[in-house]
């Protein structure tokens, strides 16, 4: 075949970027049809960045999920987390800036100034408007983002109901720049197995406890191992404090033997295969503030 006949790819990078709880990790899962990023009620769920590659016919899009960037950088866990989100604006083709159609707070004003260096056109995503309870409330609200900064559209959408996400992608698919795809078309995101493993039994602790302890929770899978009809998944829990681990723990067992069967069925059906889980819990004190112990958590610099 003659290069003249090779069909007009599309393809690029995105980055969904925006304060903790927004939704972004949401937004990415209901672009893809399919439950990749973890999320939770509470802010600071994502920690490390997560491509989310979605490709249909000639189009390639890269979704990039993002930690939520926040102000008091308290530990090395949230300088690791602010910086990976501020690298993620650089080298992308479209940044999508996330907020919460309720609110606009001081974080968001911190997210403007970082998004306002980026060199490729930002759109302002509204998301979470089917909680506004007055709905001629949002056109004025937009009217009033639109001074923010020079934004390239401003989309209302509600990332949870999958509500105006078919106008977000099409915008998108206009803006991306010609190129070759790069990544297989069946391939879903560049993180390993282990790696959402380890972030959905994350995911399950933070949603069940409390506060404080998923904030000092990390996990680390040991083993992932194929063996016969059955894949094998051990993995560590880490926390920070004897009381956390009591807590995980539970009375008689209960809190993570739930968490260990959450785990398992979103496991199965993420790898469609029927899985067996071993859960254990150590406590292993500072490792959210010391950048040795970070790195050998694969919370590092890439
Ligand atoms: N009502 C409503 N809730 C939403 C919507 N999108 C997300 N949420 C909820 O908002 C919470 C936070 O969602 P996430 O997707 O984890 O938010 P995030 O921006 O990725 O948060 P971090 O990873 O902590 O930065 C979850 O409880 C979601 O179910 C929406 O459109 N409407
Ligand atoms: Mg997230």
């Amino acid at each position: 075949m003659e290069n003249d006949d090779l069909p007009i790819t599309h393809s690029g990078y995105i980055a969904i970027v925006g304060r903790p709880n927004v939704g972004k990790s949401t937004l990415m899962n209901h672009i893809l049809g399919q439950k990749l990023s973890i999320t939770s009620r509470k802010p600071q769920t994502t920690r490390q960045q997560i491509l989310g590659v979605k490709t249909e016919g000639q189009t390639q899009a890269i979704y990039v999920d993002t930690p939520g960037l926040h102000l008091g950088e308290t530990k090395a866990i949230n300088r690791f987390m602010n910086k990976t989100a501020a690298s993620a604006l650089v080298d992308v083709d479209i940044v999508l800036f996330v907020i919460d159609a309720e609110r606009w707070t001081q974080e968001d004003e911190s997210v403007l100034l970082k998004v306002k260096q980026a060199s490729c056109p930002v759109i302002l995503v509204v998301n979470k408007v089917d909680k506004l309870v007055e709905k001629d409330e949002l056109l004025p609200k937009l009217s009033e983002l639109s001074d923010k900064m020079n934004f390239a559209q401003i989309v209302p959408i509600s990332a949870l109901r999958g509500k105006n996400l078919d106008r977000l992608e099409n915008l998108i698919e206009g803006m991306l720049p010609e190129g070759e795809q790069f990544y297989p078309e069946d391939q879903i995101t560049d993180r390993s197995s282990r790696f959402l493993a380890a972030e959905i039994v994350r995911e399950k602790i933070t949603r069940q406890l409390g506060q404080e302890v998923p904030y000092e929770v990390a996990v680390q899978v040991e083993e992932f191992s194929y063996e016969g009809s059955t894949l094998h998944i051990s993995a560590l829990i880490l926390v920070e404090r004897n009381g956390q681990k009591r807590i995980i723990i539970g009375e008689k067992g209960e809190k993570i033997k739930l968490i260990g069967k959450e785990s398992r069925i979103d496991m199965e059906n993420l790898f469609q295969y029927k899985v067996m889980l071993n859960l254990w819990v150590k406590v292993r004190s500072g490792w959210s503030d010391d950048e040795r112990a970070l790195a050998s958590l694969g919370y590092q610099d890439e």
